[in-house]
């Protein structure tokens, strides 16, 4: 997969190179290319905002620099474009699985009060273009959230985990909070693992661990419970 991004803090974004994600990068799983905003500048000053029109506080970001840095950046095959903003739809795990089997991906990182809105128009007569949001809080510009969506997508690609395995058991994968996990030693501070994970019995550890999912998720995320299909829960889910 090929990954372009365009920010005018591309600096911010050199930790996609380290520890998790350098090895895919080496064994060419992932391909990824971080763009200056500011090359697609003219004037001295290298300014990519204004002010806004109605007015209010803030800046946007120039459609001229955008769209400029966008042609070029999305040549060819049409990509499919993601812009961070916390005015879009909620990035989720299934989002981050469809974003997986694409070819290329750009994303398109604002500051500020975000980027004048007919750039988006623009490019959505090109390519698919998704404006998406990680969550329900404000932060200072969508570098940050790039960071957590690439992160979630090069994790699912063939071949950058370890073990394929990790991925299906993920929270979420069957619309449950991933339980507790322990490992050696039986006790530390007097607490000790739970018997059943110590039985060797496969089918009571999965019974286990589904409850313990189950009810976790009713704890935290009572919202994803009621979201689940009703015939995904057996008798004994039910029962909890
Ligand atoms: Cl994608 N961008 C910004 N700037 N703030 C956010 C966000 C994105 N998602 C949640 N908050």
């Amino acid at each position: 997969m090929r990954i372009d991004i365009v920010t005018i803090f591309p600096e911010y974004l050199d930790p996609l190179r380290g520890a998790l994600l350098g090895r895919a990068i080496e064994r060419g799983l992932l391909n990824l290319d971080v763009h200056d905003l500011r090359r697609w500048t003219y004037d001295v000053h290298k300014g990519v905002d204004d002010s806004p029109y109605g007015g209010g506080p803030g800046m946007v970001m120039k459609p001229q620099v955008w769209g400029e840095a966008l042609d070029e950046v999305c040549a060819g095959e049409p990509p499919r474009l993601v812009v961070p903003t916390p005015a879009g739809r909620p990035f989720t795990q299934a989002m981050a699985h469809e974003y997986a089997t694409e070819s290329r991906l750009v994303f398109a990182c604002g500051r500020y009060e975000g980027i004048d809105q007919r750039v988006i128009d623009d490019a959505s007569t090109r390519m698919r273009v998704d404006e998406v949001s990680i969550g329900d809080y404000v932060l200072v510009g969508g570098e940050v959230a790039v960071m957590v969506m690439v992160e979630a997508v090069a994790r699912l690609l063939p071949g950058v985990l370890g073990n394929p395995l990790s991925a299906e058991q993920d929270s979420f994968s069957d619309g449950l909070l991933e339980g507790p996990s322990y490992t050696r030693p039986e006790v530390w501070r007097d607490r000790a693992v739970p018997e059943v994970l110590r039985s060797g019995n496969h089918k009571a550890i999965d019974r286990w661990r589904r409850d313990q999912a189950i009810e976790r998720t009713f704890a935290r995320r009572p919202d994803l419970l009621a979201a689940l299909p009703p015939e995904s829960l057996d008798k004994h889910d039910r029962a909890l």
